[in-house]
């Protein structure tokens, strides 16, 4: 009965160690297979990129690629920094293409541009390196210095403050509905990155302090910020006079996203009620510098 015993509960033992060795192995193979996976991955977003940077960098002599997030459906792009940019691109009458396979650049950033093979990112270091690069420089041309930094000021207040509060509607309290319905084809990781993309907002409005703010503060800033422009543009047809500038750029593309991708937001029903002189200035700009606004959106408006 002993030796029963004692040979019963070796092969327990037995059984015991080749299952815990299977499961090591298993493990290491899985270990293994995914390494390989991330590596073949690796290697093959290394291939594509370099595949496409050459063929940016064969664009042609001088002529900027704009790397952009999709075209939306109602504005060229749904991105605020990029109609800001190529709006900047129309008035200086620089060449452009815009690309939509890689919308994150160097410094993982929407948009940046690629010149010559050069690699610019942030729109409005990109705008003053364009300036430079073919002398159209608006600003410095056409205002006096006191003017310059009015319009800067108004830029940054544009880019650096109202954004902020604009991106505390969009992603926290409208939870992304305006951006899907402002896109007629939206990526498939854009779902199923947006709630992690919405965690890193709140995280970043928290830093930046907007988002330490009640909606009904932030809405109020919002509004303080138009009227700011509002009463500065006053009956003036561009902001800073009588000729477009690069900061005539920068409210375009905030004012496109007011008028058509906030839907349900508090702010188209300001800019109707009490900024008319704003929405009949994003006419002005629309019509001299997007003639064809229509055929820039996805799909082409056709009326
Ligand atoms: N200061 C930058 C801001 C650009 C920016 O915030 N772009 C957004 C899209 S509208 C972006 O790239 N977001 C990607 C991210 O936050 O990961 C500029 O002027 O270009």
């Amino acid at each position: 009965m002993e030796g029963v015993a004692a040979a019963g509960g070796g092969a327990v033992w037995v059984c015991g160690g080749v299952r815990w060795m299977c499961g090591r192995t298993r493990k290491r193979s899985l270990g293994v297979a995914f390494l390989l996976l991330w590596g073949a991955a690796r290697v093959y977003r290394y291939y594509v990129h370099k595949k496409r940077r050459e063929r940016w960098a064969n664009a042609g002599q001088d002529v900027v690629i704009v790397h952009a997030f999709p075209k939306g459906r109602y504005t060229p792009n749904m991105s605020p920094f990029v109609l800001k940019l190529e709006t900047y691109l129309r008035l200086a009458q620089i060449t452009y293409q815009v690309d939509y396979e890689e919308p994150l650049g160097p410094k993982a950033l929407c948009p940046w541009i690629t010149l010559n093979g050069e690699e610019v990112a942030d729109s409005q270091l990109i705008m003053e390196r364009l300036g430079r690069q073919y002398d159209k420089n608006f600003e410095s041309k056409l205002l006096t210095k006191e003017q310059q930094a009015v319009a800067r000021a108004f830029s940054l207040m544009v880019s650096e403050h109202l954004a902020w509060c604009l991106r505390d509607w969009r992603y926290v309290t409208d939870y992304g509905q305006g951006i899907r319905q402002g896109m007629s084809h939206i990526p498939l990781y854009y779902y199923l990155l947006f709630p992690y993309l919405r965690r890193r907002m709140i995280k970043a409005l928290k830093i930046q302090g907007v988002g330490r703010h009640t909606h009904s503060q932030v809405q109020h800033m919002v509004k303080q910020d138009l009227a700011a422009l509002s009463h500065y543009l006053g009956e003036k047809p561009f902001l800073m006079g009588e000729e477009p500038c690069e900061v005539d750029c920068t409210v375009f593309g905030f004012l496109s996203q007011l008028l058509w991708n906030y839907p349900g937001s508090p702010y188209i029903i300001m800019l109707n009620n009490d900024f008319r002189n704003l929405q009949q200035y994003h006419r002005r700009l629309k019509d001299r510098l997007w003639p064809d606004w229509d055929s820039c959106l996805d799909p082409p408006r056709t009326s």
